[in-house]
């Protein structure tokens, strides 16, 4: 205890004497780490600062620094969009990179990290960030969760009618205007069986009649964070099976959310994404060898059912490890894996609730 004092005094002064802002990165301690909590326990007036924040960052002008190489295809930059479209954006850029191969779970974690920088320093937001835990809805129905609430200050909204499209018409989002891939205000279609209704591509899917409900029960979720002990990769292919709790969300609610690249223009991805991002810290607290594993292919394999088959979700060669970099497209801190695997450990001070 008196040898960790020692030690930590120095660092402790040290973090102050150089500059704690760099254009790369932070390395200062974790003293006071920012807290997530579940939506429900969020009070109505956290819930309403939470999306003033959000509509803030829609208000901001889009920042240059955005710089894509090469361009999301078929979609340029919109100079006019706003930095709330730029963050959607740096989603929708490397979408066979960051999803359904090693680097997704720390993208992620990186991303949902970059937005509340942006929310607390460009927007001021001081509250909490927040996480939606499904399986608590999962008997229920998720479509049926509280979390659907119609407010205009504090709701995330319901889903939409049939006779209009689906469009999301009420809650703190319904009828904001986003610029991705085209301008549009948002959409949910919900189904607890996305994928007998071919939201994803028939070639790739093991388990067609999957209901949504059953991927998000609270077993599914203990088993994949209590077993695979020290191998990132098991872990990973198991959380991230296609008809699994994180696809089977998204496609489950549609709309924005069923698009894998524009998916972060509803604001539940954020919430989805936290409890995602909780769940791999769940896993990575279960064993001091879950730590700092990390490994993988570094592309998708959903380019054939051969391949899909071949390599599933942790991707296809050539493999990454911990040195690999968070593709930022200029956006936010440039860092690596190893960067953020702790989410106390200096440059990520977070803490679930
Ligand atoms: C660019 O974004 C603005 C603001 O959302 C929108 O009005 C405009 O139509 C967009 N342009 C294109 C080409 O999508
Ligand atoms: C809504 O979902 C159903 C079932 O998946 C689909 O047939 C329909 O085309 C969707 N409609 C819209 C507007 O997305
Ligand atoms: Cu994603």
């Amino acid at each position: 205890m008196l040898l960790t004092f020692i030690l930590l005094v120095p660092l402790f002064f040290q973090t102050f004497a150089t500059p704690v802002e760099t254009p790369t990165r932070r390395l200062d301690l974790c003293i006071i780490p920012s807290v997530r909590k579940e939506w429900r326990s969020f009070s109505t007036r956290e819930k309403t600062e939470y999306f003033k924040a959000f509509k803030c960052l829609a208000n901001k002008p889009h920042d240059k620094r955005l710089s894509p190489n090469p361009p999301t295809p078929g979609v340029p930059v919109n100079a006019s969009a706003s930095l709330f479209d730029d963050l959607v954006y740096v989603h929708s850029n490397q979408l066979e990179k960051i999803h359904m191969s090693a680097i997704f779970l720390p993208f992620h974690r990186w991303f949902l990290n970059t937005v509340e920088q942006r929310l607390r320093k460009d927007c001021g937001y001081r509250g909490p960030m927040g996480y939606w835990d499904w399986t608590k809805d999962a008997s229920s129905g998720i479509q049926k969760s509280s979390i659907f609430d119609g407010n205009r200050d504090s709701g995330l909204g319901s889903f939409g009618k049939a006779s209009n499209g689906f469009v999301v018409t009420d809650g703190a989002w319904g009828g904001q205007q986003v610029a991705y891939p085209t301008p549009h205000t948002i959409v949910r279609n919900f189904t607890a069986t996305p994928f007998r209704e071919g939201r994803m591509q028939p070639e790739f899917i093991n388990k067609p009649n999957q209901n949504v409900n059953d991927a998000v029960k609270v077993s599914v979720v203990n088993d994949v964070v209590k077993g695979n002990k020290g191998d990132f990769v098991k872990f990973y292919n198991q959380f991230d099976e296609l008809e699994g709790f994180h696809s089977g969300v998204h496609f489950a609610m549609g709309g924005d959310m069923g698009d894998t690249s524009y998916s972060p223009n509803d604001p539940l991805f954020f919430l989805h994404h936290g409890m995602l991002d909780r769940v791999w810290a769940m896993w990575q607290n279960q064993h001091p060898s879950n730590k700092k594993a990390f490994g993988g292919g570094s592309t998708w394999a959903l380019q054939s059912a051969e391949a899909w088959k071949t390599f599933g979700p942790a991707g296809m060669p050539p493999n990454i490890g911990p040195s690999a970099r968070i593709p930022n497209v200029g956006m936010g801190d440039s860092v690596t894996v190893a960067d953020i695997l702790d989410i106390r450990g200096g440059y990520l001070c977070y803490s679930y609730l």
